[in-house]
């Protein structure tokens, strides 16, 4: 074969987890978990020492958000009042990770789809919001599991971690590095999602998701071309997790709220929504692609009303459901899987010639667009 050094989506794959809670279930637990603590801390409240818990409500997730159901991997102990995480057996170093283990699933998915040999995949990036553990890489333990050879390994840009991981497998075939590129997206958002927070409770999901990036000359028929790909990031606060192997320097704050997922949700969607729209219209300019002829936007899975208005600013008109899908109404925010998932379901009726953008946005912040175009 000789490379053409054009990266294409050769393939996508999907993992979702059987289990899924409604917001009826959810809110049913955790105004249960607040009548509890409330009634534990009757004296101290009444004495103005602890400030009561807020109830959560039905109505204000799915106007606020537009979510109505999440996957979790471990529905029953994150419906637990008395739990409210995910629990499962710890696995031995000779098992296959949990992690791992959805993301293989979603990968061999994408290769069924391609017709593509785990042999002839070069690398394996694990790009993800969280990470089962430092080292050995979950990239290259995903690879060892596909019986890949060449080489994998983890990165982390949140939100966009699947196309940030695009970019770099596109970028490995534009220079000739690699010839077919995994990027496997595990997110087990529930681990990191504080199940207690009134404020965000309700925003997480679990998934994986695989995209198999390749040079034109070896990708099926059918397969996408990366017509661009862009990327940016401008450090913002708003939504931070402050875990990490240097919490054991300071002990005595390990268990505070700060090292799970927080965020001041109202400047998130005020400040990302313009940057995002204005990426977009500025990517499709340097492109000469007409945003307004754009067939289908894929967009990151965070909110209903911010995807209303990038969409909008895009396409000039109010886009329908057809033109930039939902999926976090039944997934919640899966982080960097949702605008993948959007783009695997919701993208075979497309007809041959057709221009679509996949596009994410999230912690960091960071954005990142990848502009396709359908081929046979
Ligand atoms: N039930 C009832 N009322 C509530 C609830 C609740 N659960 N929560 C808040 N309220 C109340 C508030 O107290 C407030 O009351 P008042 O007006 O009296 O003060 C009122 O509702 C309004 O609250 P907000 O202003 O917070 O509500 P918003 O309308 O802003 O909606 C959202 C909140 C849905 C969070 C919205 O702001 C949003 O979606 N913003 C965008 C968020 C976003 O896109 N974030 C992306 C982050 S994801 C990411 O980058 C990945 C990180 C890695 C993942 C790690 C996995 C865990």
């Amino acid at each position: 074969m000789q490379p053409t050094h054009r990266p294409v989506i050769s393939a996508t794959g999907l993992f979702t987890p059987e289990e899924s809670i409604s917001n009826e279930e959810l809110v049913a637990s955790f105004n249960t978990y607040v009548e509890r603590f409330n009634a534990r801390n009757a004296e101290a409240i009444a004495a103005g020492e602890i400030e009561p818990l807020e109830p959560s409500s039905v109505e204000f997730i799915e106007k606020a958000s537009g979510i109505k159901a999440r996957h979790v991997i471990a529905k029953a102990p994150v419906l637990d009042p008395e739990i409210m995480a995910p629990r499962w057996a710890e696995r031995a170093n000779d098992e296959l990770s949990i992690l791992a283990e959805i993301g293989v699933k979603a990968a061999r998915e994408a290769l069924e789809r391609a017709g593509r040999d785990a042999a002839d995949v070069d690398a394996v990036l694990c790009a993800a919001s969280n990470m089962q553990r430092p080292y050995p890489a979950m990239a290259i333990e995903i690879q060892q599991a596909l019986g890949i050879e060449g080489f994998g390994f983890d990165m982390n840009v949140a939100c966009s971690s699947a196309t940030f991981g695009i970019q770099t497998a596109a970028d490995y075939i534009r220079a000739g590095n690699a010839r077919s590129v995994l990027v496997v997206s595990p997110e087990i958002t529930s681990g990191h999602l504080n199940w207690r927070d009134r404020d965000s409770h309700f925003i997480f999901g679990d998934v994986a998701t695989a995209v198999l990036v390749e040079d034109a000359a070896m990708a099926p028929t059918q397969h996408w071309d990366i017509l661009g790909t862009r990327l940016k990031t401008v450090f913002s606060n708003n939504i931070r997790n402050n875990f990490g192997f240097l919490n054991r320097a300071h002990p005595e704050t390990a268990d505070r709220p700060d090292k799970l997922f927080v965020q001041q949700g109202r400047k998130v969607f005020k400040e990302v929504v313009p940057m995002v729209s204005q990426m977009i219209l500025d990517e499709a300019e340097r492109l000469e692609i007409d945003p307004q002829g754009l067939r289908r936007l894929w967009l990151h899975q965070a909110n209903t009303g911010m995807n209303r208005l990038i969409a909008h600013r895009v396409l000039g008109h109010e886009a329908n459901e057809d033109e930039s899908p939902t999926v976090l109404d039944t997934y919640g925010n899966t982080s960097s899987a949702g605008s993948i998932i959007a783009f695997h379901l919701h993208s075979d009726d497309l007809a041959p010639g057709d221009t679509g953008l996949i596009c994410s946005f999230g912690a960091g912040y960071s954005a990142g667009t990848v502009f396709v175009r359908r081929i046979g």
